[in-house]
């Protein structure tokens, strides 16, 4: 009787948990596995404030994203004041996950701020969609909900003294 109320307890707090873990990021455009419909522009503000319009998507969860598995990297880019250690799912593993097809992928910020990178270069570097920096989740108003981050040398004529490029607040990846 009792495991069956422990079990109970957990299903409940688990459908709980799941309930609140909402969307986080999006990949719109060309994706196989889309698992919502088109853009809603009552529903779907945000996107709408944004002029982002699509047919198909996959929505990530905090999650999913984890369940793709965390990598780590630390970085330390020239205009940084330190390395920084970074935990999240690699680029690639979230864009297979939502069956991209494009040659074309731009990360879109919260600010709007976006930039494209093309399928060699997600395919040959090492691109993190980082949930974690120096072990603490990163937030809205802050860096989050996830910051794309890489090494130096992952895309031609990747600047040497700065990391642009490296998008914070990402809550958008659109396939083209
Ligand atoms: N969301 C968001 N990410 C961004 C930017 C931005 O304006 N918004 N600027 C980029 C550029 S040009 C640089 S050099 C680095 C560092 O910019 P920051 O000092 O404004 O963070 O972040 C990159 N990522
Ligand atoms: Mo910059």
């Amino acid at each position: 009787m009792l495991r069956a109320f422990t079990i109970l307890f957990l299903l409940l707090a688990s459908f709980g948990a799941m309930a609140a873990d909402g969307a986080v990021v999006t990949v719109t455009g060309k994706v196989e596995n889309p698992n919502r419909g088109a853009f809603d522009e009552k529903a779907d503000g945000f996107f709408a404030y944004h002029n982002v319009s699509f047919e198909k998507a996959r929505t990530f969860t905090f999650a999913e994203l984890t369940a793709l598995g965390m990598q780590e990297i630390t970085l330390h880019y020239p205009n940084w004041p330190a390395a920084m250690a970074f935990r999240g799912p690699r680029l690639l593993d979230v864009l297979a996950a939502a069956g991209w097809s494009g040659d074309k992928v731009l990360v879109q910020a919260l600010d709007g701020y976006a930039f494209e990178l093309d399928r060699a270069s997600i395919e040959a570097g090492n691109f993190i969609l980082a949930l974690e920096a120096d072990g603490q989740p990163l937030a809205l108003g802050g860096k989050g909900p996830a910051w794309l981050v890489f090494p130096l040398g992952s895309y031609p004529e990747q600047p040497s003294d700065s990391d642009a490029g490296l998008v914070w607040a990402v809550f958008h990846i659109a396939v083209q």
